[in-house]
């Protein structure tokens, strides 16, 4: 190990002791959160069907070359950026990244045997999530909220297989596949009747949530709802916002996903987990980073991501609530837009896990509101970035701009060869 990297450590260890945070039992700590890494920002959203030119709900802006084309290609970008991060891992697949030909709503976990294999052997996690979109079957924009029957019968069924799907890779991998509803269905105007699409919609979850997990099913999947303020297409309504989603999830006993981009500018996600996590059993994040509206810019280490790290460790819920990154962003090197995200995200879960919150805690029981607030402030500047290069140093996982260069080095030896 290198030296500085051990003395600056056990410098930033006395530090933290003296406001009585253990960094070794932090280290254990941070061992044990995963981080989901979306699999889309390697192909940009594309998938592997071989649709064409298809429509496509999801916007993602610019052509840096070299964007993955199959699974193999995608696996190696992943396993590229996963090199970079020093977090517990997790790999969120999209039904689109299905290796067999079968139609979207005909796919069972064989589909997605590849990837399975993959995680098995890396030690990955994986979550799932059925792509309700990109697809000659969306009508108009719409799936499971359509007007049209066979419309939304090919999605319910779409829907029914991915939590089979997601049951058996939580199975097959020995914890938890979370699986994520998203769709797009929204109009661009003002509709006429907002219930009579929201009533579908239900009409739809219910036959996909008829079956009710056991106690053990549980423990290998749970189904969460993404809801979403607007899109693009969909700026007047969209039919799943958060209100509905998270209106069905309590009464129907599901889970929300909550996307740090999907609200008003100025509402806080940090805020909502301790308003929404006692009534709902399982909760995950996309986190991304919103510029001016929902554009899934790379995610830093901003003051939006650190209030959720900071409110994670505050209400205690690590181990109660998932993590899942979602940005995308073709004008850069994708394998370093992972990297850059992953390691944002990993350095915020550190801060807010070294972070005295003990002492912030005690002086707001003392109604010291003064203290508190000095405290805060205090703690920004703690010494974090010694136990960060610790911990990468330690995993050998490169430090600062050694970490861009393995990329750089890895688009020189292996990317080009894409073109
Ligand atoms: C879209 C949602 C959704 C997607 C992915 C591809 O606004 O955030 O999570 O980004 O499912
Ligand atoms: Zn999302």
């Amino acid at each position: 190990m290198n030296k500085k990297i051990v003395e600056n450590y056990e410098h930033a260890k006395s530090v933290y002791k003296i406001y009585g945070v253990d960094t070794d039992k932090v280290l254990a700590l941070f061992e044990q959160i995963p981080v989901s890494l979306h699999c889309w920002n390697g192909d940009d959203i594309k998938g592997f069907e071989g649709l064409g030119e298809v429509e496509s709900q999801n916007l993602v802006t610019g052509n840096y070359p070299y964007p993955a084309r199959n699974g193999d290609e995608l696996r190696a970008d992943i396993e590229m950026a996963f090199s970079l991060s020093p977090s517990r891992q997790k790999v969120n697949l999209h039904s689109m990244y299905a290796e067999r030909q079968n139609p979207r709503n005909d796919l069972t976990i064989e589909d997605f045997q590849l990837w399975v294999d993959w995680a098995k052997k890396n030690n990955y996690g994986l979550d799932f999530n059925t792509s309700f979109f990109t697809h000659p079957m969306m009508n108009k924009g719409f799936s499971l909220a359509s007007l049209d029957k066979a419309t939304r019968d090919y999605w319910i069924k779409a829907g029914i297989d991915s939590r089979k799907i997601s049951l058996a890779i939580g199975k097959e991998l020995g914890q938890k596949c979370y699986n994520n509803f998203w769709i797009p269905d929204g109009l661009k105007d003002i509709p006429a009747n907002r219930l009579r699409y929201r009533e579908l919609l239900t009409d739809s979850l219910d036959q996909i949530f008829a079956h009710k997990y056991t106690e053990e099913e549980r423990k290998y999947t749970a189904d969460v709802l993404e809801g979403k303020l607007f899109g693009i297409g969909t700026e007047s309504f969209v039919v799943g916002s958060h209100d509905y989603y998270l209106a069905y999830a309590i009464k129907n006993g599901v889970g929300v996903c909550m996307d740090t981009g999907h609200y008003h500018p100025t509402e806080s996600v940090a805020d909502k987990l301790s308003a929404v996590r006692p009534f709902i059993n399982d909760l995950m994040l996309h986190v991304t980073r919103s510029v001016r509206w929902d554009s899934d810019h790379v995610v830093l280490q901003d003051d939006e991501l650190l209030s959720v790290m900071k409110e994670l460790k505050r209400g205690n819920f690590y181990d109660k609530i998932a993590i899942g990154l979602d940005f995308f962003d073709a004008t850069i090197n994708r394998v370093a837009a992972w990297a850059i995200g992953l390691r944002a995200t990993a350095k915020a879960i550190l801060t807010s896990l070294l972070e005295p919150t003990h002492l912030i805690d005690e002086a707001e029981l003392n109604g010291d509101f003064t203290e508190r607030l000095f405290l805060m402030d205090e703690f920004e500047n703690l010494p974090v970035n010694a136990v960060w290069e610790y911990i990468l140093e330690s995993k050998g996982i490169p430090i600062g701009i050694e970490a861009l260069k393995k990329v750089q080095r890895y688009e020189k030896e292996e990317l080009t060869k894409r073109s």
